[in-house]
């Protein structure tokens, strides 16, 4: 018999495809021995990127760990809606910090177990990415600076979900949120601000950077475990689409975080000590158009009067991306292919 390739979208899926593939190949999530750590029970909104995003990281750093992990988590929508007084929906050993401080409470974690010489404990440190970039952005410079022994996780929803949609230092330049309304000539949030995380941690030269979406469940994974066989500080950016925030459908979460990587948006990629170790080519190339029209927060763009001098504006920050980060394959490149 002819010997055939599994092909990739027999193997993407968890449900279904993984049950092809040897066990030791399978997805954390595939495994009927996955940790489940993020249960049943929380209160998230349908839909939710932010939950899916979390539930496999967590998942994943606990097999990397022997289930020998504990977790901090700043303040906002994932510690609220996992955690309502006297509930949790974690099945791991879990602190909330404050907003400000994850970084820090984790570093004091790690410092508790060296101290105690419980090298087999492992950190995982988490927050939003309001949390993330801006008001704990201290915490967190001084952790990588320190080089602490946590993998911290920034869950980028693009705003300040948990408190009504205000912009963050990583909402998008055009998006309306409810500190940035669509008004004026230039409507949502103001192009040329704000600040980009992951290529602040790689400034640190800490031993690892990444970015990912929760539309690679793989790719998240595999970031997971290899940051996990590390030791010292580490960041992992994922992108987490948020419906409500978004004003996109719940439906559309996962398609949102590839169109955003597929347009060139968000750049995926690893980082070691400094230097990009790995890019996640685009495979499609799709106009950012088809990322935006999806989403209320850009409805202003599209309009009774619609503004493509703005929609052009954020396709060359796609295209700036592409470029910098070389996003294309080759082939891809000389031929200039754009899905329309
Ligand atoms: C010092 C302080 N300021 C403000 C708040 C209120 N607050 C709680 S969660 C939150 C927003 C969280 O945004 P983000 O970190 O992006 O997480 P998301 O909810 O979007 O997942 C704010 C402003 C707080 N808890 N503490
Ligand atoms: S507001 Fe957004 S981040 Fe918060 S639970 Fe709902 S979908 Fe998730
Ligand atoms: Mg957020």
């Amino acid at each position: 018999m002819v010997a055939q390739p599994i092909k990739f979208y027999q193997t993407g899926s968890f449900a279904v495809g993984n049950r092809l593939l040897p066990p030791e190949q399978r997805s954390v999530q595939a495994a009927p021995d996955r940790a489940n750590a993020l249960t049943c029970g929380h209160r998230a909104c349908q839909g939710c990127g932010e939950a899916l995003g979390a539930r496999y990281v967590v998942d994943a750093a606990l097999r990397a760990s022997g289930r020998q992990l504990i977790a901090v988590n700043a303040t906002g929508c994932l510690e609220v809606f996992s955690t309502p007084y006297p509930e949790t929906a974690w099945q791991l050993p879990w602190m909330h910090s404050l907003f400000a401080n994850a970084p820090a409470v984790a570093t004091g974690v790690a410092a508790a177990l060296r101290a105690q010489g419980r090298t087999d404990v492992r950190v995982l440190g988490q927050g939003g990415d309001g949390g993330t970039v801006d008001i704990g952005f201290a915490c967190l410079s001084g952790m990588f600076e320190r080089n602490d022994d946590v993998l911290y996780v920034c869950y980028d929803n693009e705003a300040y979900m948990n408190t009504g949609v205000q912009r963050s230092g990583a909402t998008p330049p055009a998006a309306r949120t409810a500190t940035t309304q669509a008004v004026g000539p230039e409507p949502g949030n103001v192009f040329g601000q704000g600040k980009n995380v992951p290529l602040i941690a790689m400034a640190h030269e800490i031993p690892y950077v990444a970015t990912a979406t929760v539309a690679e469940l793989r790719d998240l994974e595999a970031k997971v475990e290899y940051a996990m066989s590390l030791q010292g500080a580490r960041y992992l950016h994922v992108l987490v689409p948020c419906p409500l925030g978004w004003g996109s459908s719940s439906a559309d979460t996962i398609r949102l975080a590839r169109l955003a990587k597929e347009s060139g948006l968000f750049p995926v990629f690893e980082a070691e000590r400094g230097v990009i170790t790995g890019v996640s080519k685009i495979r499609r190339r799709v106009p950012v158009d088809d990322y935006l029209r999806l989403q209320g927060r850009y409805a202003h763009l599209f309009g009774a009067e619609p503004r493509p001098d703005v929609v052009a504006r954020l396709q060359g920050c796609a295209d700036r991306n592409i470029q910098r980060f070389g996003l294309l394959d080759d082939e891809m490149e000389e031929s200039g292919e754009v899905r329309q």
